[in-house]
């Protein structure tokens, strides 16, 4: 019969230094639209998790355990999106997350990770609530004088929110001075898609507008998402005479906008965000000839970052492209590895990210820093355009 003390040590022995028994994967939840219009953003995240995943368990794991990713399809609905999280925290028992991709899904999906003290790092959603809104309870613990409390306390003003792609207070900004610096236009017309990613980029345009001088768009409407027939609206835009229409949505409504506007032969310059960098948006605008000149706001293409030479070889020789957020669903995951090799901590998501913030991540977007919001440091954010061929390059460099 064991004694009390062989008992303990056999434990100790079937344990790591991670606290998880021997043997035990790490559960790593990739949230995002696996279903639906943004699926092929799901799939860039999925892509992305799954290969840094991949890389890091050829590597040893994390402290000799494996990785393991759960998928969870929120098809960027903010219900499903609740859901999802609630069961990836609770039935899947995930140790981070990496996701989601819509901001109206992420922002719900982040209470509930924040509330059960669980890490999670989206690799594209923009939109400043996503932080904002968890970071807002933090508590002054300066008068606390026990050491232990006070500790807690400072520890619990960590969000357990992170991101490693920009903010769209920031991308709107440099397409507000690009449409103005560049393109010296007179009148905007401003479309958005009324969800909270697609009309958040959309007025922090007009207010970027506003505060350069000029003058108000000359439009400033919705459309409905997941509607094809933009035929109406486009001709109120040429009743405006706007010499550049600015769309804040995503690609599945972007395309046939763009193909609608070219078709009524207008020509004003078409610009958007980040929302539209998917291939899928060659064919949901019906061509490469209909998305020849329009021009998108991206953080770094990380396909041309030194550091990331290598997975994206791989990533090509396996006959996958990895566009748009891949790289960064990539970054994501070893964000939270070493995380976890630093702290020796799986579960509890405020140690997380304090010390990602405290101490920042190397990863295949080089150096990786955050505030203690969550939000990166540095962001830097790119205008590009498309050409005739469907693919895409800095305008800056043209
Ligand atoms: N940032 C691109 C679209 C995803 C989102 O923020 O809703």
């Amino acid at each position: 019969m064991l004694t009390r003390l062989t008992l303990t040590l056999a434990l100790t022995v079937m344990t790591s230094s991670l606290g998880l028994a021997a043997g035990k994967d790490i559960l790593i939840g990739v949230a995002g639209p696996h279903t639906g219009a943004s699926a092929p953003f799901g799939l860039q995240l999925w892509k992305g998790a799954e290969k840094a995943v991949d890389d890091i368990n050829k590597a040893g794991g994390v402290n000799g355990h494996m990785l393991r990713t759960v998928k969870a399809d929120d098809a960027c609905l903010p219900a499903q999106a609740k859901n999802v999280a609630n069961k990836l925290v609770n039935t899947d028992k995930v140790n981070a997350v990496v996701g989601h991709f819509c901001s109206s899904s992420t922002i719900p999906a982040a209470g509930i990770y924040r509330e059960n003290n669980v890490l999670m790092i989206t690799p594209a959603s923009t939109n400043p609530r996503v932080t904002e809104d968890q970071a807002y309870k933090t508590k002054d613990c300066q008068a606390i004088t026990d050491k232990n409390k006070k500790d807690q306390c400072e520890l619990n003003n960590y969000s357990t929110i992170m991101r490693t792609c920009g903010r769209d207070d920031q991308q709107g900004v440099e397409a507000a001075n690009f449409i103005v610096n560049r393109l010296h236009s007179k009148s905007v017309a401003i479309i958005h898609d009324k969800d909270t990613y697609g009309q958040g980029l959309a007025d922090a345009m007009r207010t970027h507008l506003k505060t350069l001088g000029q003058p108000a768009p000359v439009m400033y409407e919705g459309l409905t998402r997941g509607e094809k027939d933009f035929n109406a609206l486009v001709t109120k835009v040429k009743a405006a005479k706007a010499d550049v229409v600015y769309f804040g949505g995503l690609y599945a409504e972007a395309g046939p906008l763009l193909r609608q506007m070219r078709e009524q032969g207008l020509k004003a310059a078409f610009i958007s965000g980040d929302g539209i960098v998917s291939n899928d948006f060659l064919s949901a605008a019906g061509g490469a000839k209909f998305v020849d000149g329009a021009y998108m706001t991206f953080g770094a293409d990380l396909r041309n970052v030194p550091t990331g030479k290598a997975v994206v070889e791989a990533f090509r020789k396996s006959g996958y492209e990895p566009e748009g957020y891949t790289l960064y669903s990539y970054a994501a995951v070893q964000a939270i590895a070493a995380a976890m090799k630093g702290t020796g901590e799986i579960q509890d998501g405020r140690k997380l990210s304090k010390w990602l913030v405290d101490n920042g991540a190397e990863t295949v977007m080089g150096l990786v820093r955050w505030t203690p919001k969550g939000d990166l440091v540095k962001s830097s954010y790119v205008m590009y355009v498309w050409d005739k061929a469907g693919k895409y390059a800095e305008a800056t460099k043209l």
